[in-house]
Order: C-alpha cells, then structure tokens, then sequence
C-alpha cells in the first residue's frame, strides 16, 4: 500500500510514541487534535501519561495545560487525568476521569464556547502554546496536513505551537482526503473580513493544512480507531421528545416560516438528538441540510437514503458499527460531507446567515426559559457548553430537549429557577420533553412559565411548580419575573438533602 507520509523530509522524523513524548516537558501548554471521539491522537497522550506517571513515582511535579477541539477519548483525556497529568483543561470534555478529577477540584477546568477557543488563543488569553499533537490521515509530498475525522481547532494549534508532533494514523481511510475544508481568511480584530459562505455546503477553504515543517519535531505512525461508545437503542421517551419536535417543525413550515426543506439543522450529540435524526428520516422531509459540530449514526442515514442532502462539521460521533460503514462507503460520503475548523462550523456570523435550527439536549430549564446544559445541582459538571451556545444564540431557532425528569424521577428538569445558566431566557424557543413541547416565542416571563409548566413538566411534580408560580406571582417583589428567592433554588437543595425534589 502507498506510504501515508509522502514527505522524504518528514519520513525522516518518524520515531515512537515514547520518543515524541519525552519531547514535551513539564509545565508545557499542550494543544491536541480531537473532536469528541474522533480525529484525536492515538499514542503519544497514553506514552506521556506512561512518563508522567514515572516521574511522579520520583516524587517530581509534571503536569501540563490541555487544550483540544473538544476531545472526549479515554486515551487521550482519559489517560492523562488517571496520571494527574493535567494542571488545566479546556474546552468541552466527558472523559469519566477526566470529569471525576474536575468535580474533587483536582483539575481546574474552563468551559467556554466552542466557537471561542481559537480566537481567544488567537487573542492571547490563554498564553503560548508550546506543543501540538495532531492526528492526521496523511502526509502529502509538499508536506501539507490531510486532517483525519476531526478539523476542531488543528489549523490554530499548528499556526500558534512551537513544535509540532505529527501523529499519521492509518487506520483512517485514506479516502478522507478532498472531504475537510480549511479556512485560511481568518484574521484578528480590526482587520476582520466577512466569511464568504453562504450556503452550508460551500467550499471556501483547502482540503489539507499547512505546517512549517521546521515545527515538526516528530511524526508517529498509529494504526488505532476512534473511540465512541454505541448508541442505546432508542427508548419511547427519547421517540416521543422526537416526535413533538418533528411535528412543530411540520407546522413552522405549514405556518409559512420554514420553508418545506427546513434550514440546516445543528444537532448535539446524545441518544435524544440521534432519535431526532431517526424520526426525521422517517417524517417525509426531504432534501434537507445539517451545518452542525458532530455527525453522529443519525445522520450518515440520513445521507445514505437521501433525506439530508449535505453535511458540514468538524467532527464525528459514531458508532463502531457506524465507523464502518464510514470507512466501507467513504467515496460516497465525502461528497456529501465538508469538515471544517471549529471556529467555522461554530462561527456565530455564520449560524445567524444561514438561519441554522438547534436541537441540543439540557440538563434543566427553569420557568422562564433559562437553560443549565452543564452542571448538576448547579455545581457538578457533566459535559461542557461546547457548541450549544453558539447555535443557540445565533440561530433561527433553538430548541432544547430533556426527558421531564431524571435520576429515577427524583429530579425535575423543570424547576422554578436553574441552578446553572449556559442558555439564558434571551436565547431560547422551545423546550421539549416526553410531556410535550413549549414554544416560549414572542411570550412574556410569565406566560412562558404557564405553557412550560403545563406542556413540559412531569405531572408528578406539576402542582408543585403552579404552587410555586402561583405563590410567586402574589408576593414576589417584581411582578414581571416572578420569584421566592429564599424557595427558588431550595428544590434542588431539597434533592441533595432528602435524595428527591418532590415536597
Ligand atoms: O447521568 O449518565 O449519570 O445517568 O445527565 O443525561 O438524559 O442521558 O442525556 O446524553 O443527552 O446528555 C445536557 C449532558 C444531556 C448533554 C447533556 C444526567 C443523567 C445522566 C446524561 P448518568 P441523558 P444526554 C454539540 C452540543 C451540552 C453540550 C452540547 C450535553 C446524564 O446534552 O452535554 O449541547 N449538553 N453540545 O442522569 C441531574 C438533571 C439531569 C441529570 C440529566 N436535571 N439533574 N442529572 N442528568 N438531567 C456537541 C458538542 O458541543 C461537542
């Protein structure tokens, strides 16, 4: 088979993953390719966590400052938080150890959007970076880059690094390459330009990244797949979140404010969003289109019969299974896909030109539409914002999906007031559960807080929230937003006291 590093000068630097680790030093910022499960190094994070570990065992300090796209691999955030490798982290992460470590306050973690990282990097609010590791499918002979399955933030990681590890990974298909669009327009306050797309699948950039190859210190060759874990199958209350969503999408479009093939759809990662994707493959729209982050199985069948017509994004999330036939039928979905930066994917300019419809799972969303994607009882972190927030300010729409309660029906997703603010009041249309949506367009606070109580909440826990509101709306000292701020989070203190939010 054809060498996948094309570069004489560059084949010379191949050496082990343990000899490309042992070039990154304590203390270091590091920058790594990954975007969820895919496109993220395969060998040198688990050998730098093999040499962390050893010099820990000699009583020395090593850590380092992790930046990635938004990589969620055990080899990679996993491996490192195991070795307490890790001082700081960011952005989005889901690595069990990884969040684990973030939730004792081992490891300082920042969360910011994804559309902001490269920029801020850019604007140097998170200082030098001193070592990227970058996955790629191959070498070209002028000794460009072919990205693998993720873009994420690789093309700042190896404008901004000092040195670079190249990791070539022959695992994935080497019909990747002409699939990835690389923008090289980006420039920096006051010199900023518009960004010339304007349909989702539009092609602005180049199909490989450039690198000067004096940077590169070292090339490792992996052979390694991506890693995400399957699907559940899909559960009645995930298919009727599903189905409530896909019947208000029929009706905007039967209203006049969508056309009949919807406007490009962002999709989050998780079993709701997929069993959103089933049932649009089988709700009779056609000819649709995603600009989204992630494509998960959902959507390489939606390609494969027809119902999407194109994808852009600047990652997957996929399946073993759907991993393969991935691989087995690249020719076909690299007409259909454009991976790009995450600054692009994510670009708020973008997202607001093309109108794109976000669907994103929460964690729970208060009376007046206020939305905590992230933390737990307000303080425990699950995931990250990660791209949410990006679609959901500057979309067409936004909706925001979550079964109506959780943790064995012990907890509300609908209280009286959020414990954590990702998505504010300002940046929210619908809300979703198995009980029914809440489209809180063009409404006041609160009749936003009738129609979510009413279509939304658990009957379980619906008395509770109108007693609530009812109370509230008489004594609060605002009338327009009405709270009982000493009750407004007891709810949730409620639950970490008793193990349940029901009074
Ligand atoms: O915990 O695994 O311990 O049981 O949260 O919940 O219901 O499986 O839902 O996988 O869709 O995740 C918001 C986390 C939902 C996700 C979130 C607990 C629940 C379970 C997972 P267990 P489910 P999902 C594009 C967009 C932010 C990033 C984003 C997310 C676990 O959608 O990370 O949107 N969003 N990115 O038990 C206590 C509640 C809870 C709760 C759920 N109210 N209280 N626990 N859980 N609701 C992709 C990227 O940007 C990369």
């Amino acid at each position: 088979s054809v060498d996948r590093i094309a570069n004489a000068r560059l084949r010379d630097r191949v050496v082990s993953a343990e000899a490309a680790a042992a070039l990154i030093q304590p203390g270091e910022t590091v920058a790594m390719s990954g975007f969820t499960g895919s496109g993220y190094p395969k060998a040198v994070p688990v050998a730098l966590a093999q040499r962390i570990e050893a010099v820990h065992a000699q009583g020395l300090p090593f850590q380092i400052s992790l930046m990635t796209g938004a990589s969620t691999a055990p080899e990679l955030d996993g491996a490192l938080a195991k070795a307490d490798g890790i001082a700081m982290r960011m952005p989005f992460q889901s690595d069990p150890d990884a969040r684990n470590r973030i939730n004792e306050g081992k490891l300082d973690y920042i969360d910011i959007h994804l559309s902001h990282v490269a920029q801020h990097v850019w604007f140097g609010f998170y200082g030098d970076i001193d070592t990227a590791v970058i996955e790629v499918s191959a070498i070209r002979e002028d000794g460009s880059l072919v990205p693998s399955t993720s873009v994420g933030n690789n093309k700042t990681w190896l404008d901004l690094a000092k040195k670079v590890i190249v990791e070539v990974n022959e695992w994935q298909p080497a019909g990747v390459d002409g699939m990835h669009d690389i923008y090289y327009g980006t420039a920096l306050p006051p010199h900023r330009k518009p960004i010339p797309l304007v349909h989702a699948n539009d092609r602005i950039g180049e199909t490989a990244l450039r690198c000067d190859p004096d940077k590169i210190v070292a090339v490792v060759r992996t052979n390694g797949p991506d890693r995400n874990s399957p699907f559940s199958p899909i559960d009645t209350t995930s298919e009727q979140i599903a189905q409530y969503l896909i019947e208000f999408l029929k009706h905007e479009v039967a209203k006049g404010r969508l056309p009949a093939n919807l406007l490009p759809l962002q999709s989050g990662v998780g079993n709701i969003p997929n069993a959103v994707l089933a049932g649009l493959a089988k709700s009779g729209f056609r000819d649709l289109s995603a600009f989204t982050e992630v494509i998960q199985d959902g959507m390489l069948d939606l390609l494969r019969d027809g119902v999407l017509s194109y994808a852009s994004c600047t990652g997957f999330a996929l399946s073993p299974q759907a991993n393969e036939t991935f691989k087995e039928h690249i020719d076909f979905y690299r007409e259909r896909i454009i991976m790009r930066t995450q600054e692009i994917s994510n670009h708020p300019e973008l997202v607001r030109r093309l109108g794109c419809i976000g669907m994103n799972g929460m964690i729970e969303a208060d009376l007046y539409g206020n939305v905590n994607s992230t933390h737990v009882m307000g303080s425990r972190i699950m995931n990250g914002i990660g791209g949410s927030g990006d679609f959901a300010r500057n979309g067409f729409l936004s909706a925001f999906l979550s079964p109506s309660t959780a943790k064995n029906g012990s907890i509300s997703a609908i209280v009286p007031m959020v414990s954590h603010v990702d998505h504010t009041e300002h940046d929210v249309s619908v809300i979703v559960t198995e009980q029914g949506l809440a489209d809180l367009r063009g409404l006041t606070p609160r009749k936003r807080a009738r129609v979510v109580i009413d279509n939304c909440a658990h009957p379980d826990f619906r008395d509770q929230l109108n007693d609530y509101f009812d109370r509230a709306s008489r004594e609060s000292y605002g009338k327009h937003t009405p709270h009982l701020l000493p009750e407004a989070l007891s709810w949730h203190q409620r639950w970490l006291d008793t193990g349940t939010m029901k009074a």
